[in-house]
């Protein structure tokens, strides 16, 4: 989690053929900022900046192609998602979540796929808990034939479960769990129930 910084979190600058996948950038002023060509960032969660959420500017580099995929750019103070300097390149976005009304969308060929505008149902963002909740409408919702997709998501939990994949750094796991006991007398009784849809033994 990249968070607290009081500019940017993330910043890439001349540098080519990127990978950025699976972070969580929250709580900075402005979430990231790029200024490269070739990039591919996939299912990164960037939320809750208090300037923008990410601004990604690519080079001059001709013939290039960037791809925005599966990403939550939702729920920043300023634009969630700009880009820019993309005079000879191509910018591919889908399966975004980010908020149509704040951004600033420039580039030489820019196709957008199916990008949605939901509250991503955080399990609590409050406390930087950026876990989608079980019926957050990101689930299933990514394009799991995305180049250079993850094998496992922000946690470990495998990238793809269920139907699809889910928008965002967190694979929803129906069947992980935290549990911290903040009182209570020494030894604690928890119960576990599995309300899993899938088969598999509960591990605990
Ligand atoms: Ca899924
Ligand atoms: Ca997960």
């Amino acid at each position: 989690m990249i968070s607290g910084n009081n500019y940017t979190g993330v910043t890439i600058a001349n540098s080519d053929n990127i990978l950025l996948s699976n972070n969580i950038i929250t709580k900075n002023v402005n979430g990231i900022s790029t200024n490269c060509n070739s990039l591919n960032m996939l299912n990164n969660t960037i939320t809750s900046n208090s300037g923008n959420g990410a601004t990604l500017n690519f080079g001059y580099m001709p013939n290039t192609t960037n791809r925005i995929y599966n990403n939550i750019m939702w729920g920043n103070a300023g634009n969630d998602v700009s880009i820019g300097g993309c005079s000879n390149c191509t910018v591919i976005m889908d399966k975004n979540d980010f908020d149509p009304l704040k951004t600033s969308l420039y580039a030489y060929n820019l196709l957008l796929g199916v990008n949605v505008n939901y509250d991503p149902w955080f399990a609590n963002a409050k406390n930087s808990d950026y876990h989608l909740s079980k019926d957050s409408p990101l689930v299933d919702r990514g394009n799991a034939l995305a180049p250079s997709l993850p094998q496992q998501d922000f946690e470990g939990d495998p990238r793809i479960i269920s139907n699809s994949v889910d928008i965002g750094a967190d694979e929803y796991n129906p069947v992980s769990f935290t549990a911290t006991p903040t009182s209570g007398i020494s030894p604690l009784s928890v119960h576990f129930s599995d309300s899993s849809t899938t088969p598999g033994a509960i591990m605990a």
